[in-house]
């Protein structure tokens, strides 16, 4: 199986480096030195798992180049990894790339990028994915495996069933990423999102690791922020579990994730642009399109929008 996985930074580079001890076919779309760096002298994988991949074990192609056409229509899974601000320029390398009957799905936080997907591919070639594995870049060429997650596979608006994608799932586990599938695909990437919406924009803005949002009155507003998307989520149609549930959740991922800063405090941090836009940005236009209104989410978009 040929797999093209589109934004090879820290997660896009962990699913390869552990795809690349199976014997899947891989093509990887990345920018700048750490993209070089995994074409030339290939990939260190430290931390879950120790590994050196050799630069001949996948096809890089950098970002600065033009698209060989040697892949076109080449790949029966394209895994997009990457960040928002490059959404077009993705969704153009993942349509030259999958194969006319291919399969897409995303890694990447928020929401809004599985329509996109659905505009360019169609319904039944987009899968809904979600994952809670921990991965940073120490320097190019490097990753660190910090947090063994799972990754999570279900349907998005076509309904498909665990059996029409056993082959794909094998060569998942086999890897190591440990893939999960579940029947509504939707509510796990929602399930995500609210984890996201609550604790990435708070972490970022007091500059403080995930234990810190412990803190009681702390907790409250985060909380609330989350309780904002649970309203927006359940008027979609989301059939989520109840609210005491997720909150018990959320103070769960605090306490397991409590020495983490989060990835937007990592982004503010490193001046990079952060994912406000497909987090609570996107809570709240969702919430306009409802007519439901969202102030928490609406002032902790423009908080983080200040930060840059
Ligand atoms: O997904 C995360 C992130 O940092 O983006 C959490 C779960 C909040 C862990 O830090």
């Amino acid at each position: 199986m040929r797999i093209g996985i589109i934004g090879a930074g820290s997660i896009g580079s962990l699913v390869a480096g552990c795809l690349a001890s199976t014997e899947s076919d891989l093509i990887l779309y990345g920018r700048g030195l750490h993209a070089a760096e995994l074409m030339v002298n290939g990939l260190t994988l430290s931390g879950i798992k120790d590994d050196e991949i050799n630069g001949d074990r996948w096809e890089v192609i950098p970002s600065e180049h033009p698209l060989p056409s040697t892949v076109h229509s080449s790949c029966e899974v394209v895994i997009f990894t990457g960040k928002p601000s490059t959404d077009m320029e993705f969704l153009e390398v993942g349509r030259h790339l999958l194969k006319p009957d291919g399969i897409a799905f995303s890694l990447s936080n928020g929401m809004g990028f599985e329509e996109k997907m659905v505009h360019e591919f169609g319904a039944n070639r987009v899968l809904s994915a979600t994952t809670t594995h921990g991965a940073y870049r120490p320097t190019p060429g490097h990753v660190e495996w910090a947090g063994k997650g799972e990754l999570m596979l279900g349907s998005f608006m076509h309904p498909y069933s665990f059996e029409d994608f056993q082959q794909l799932l094998s060569i998942l586990n086999k890897s190591g990423l440990a893939p999960r599938w579940v029947d509504d695909g939707r509510v796990a990437l929602w399930n995500k999102m609210l984890l996201n919406i609550a604790i990435n924009p708070v972490a970022a803005v007091i500059g403080k690791e995930n234990s810190a949002l412990l803190e009681p009155i702390t907790f409250d507003s985060v909380v609330a922020l989350m309780l904002e998307g649970v309203k927006i989520a359940r008027m979609e149609g989301i059939q989520l579990e109840n609210d005491e549930h997720l909150v018990n959740r959320l103070r769960e991922v605090l306490v397991q994730t409590g020495s983490n800063y989060c990835s937007m405090l990592q982004d503010v941090r490193a001046g990079r642009p952060t994912e406000i836009e497909i987090l609570n940005a996107e809570i709240c236009r969702r919430g306009e399109r409802l007519g439901v209104p969202t102030p928490l989410n609406q002032l902790i978009t423009s908080l983080i929008r200040q930060l840059r």
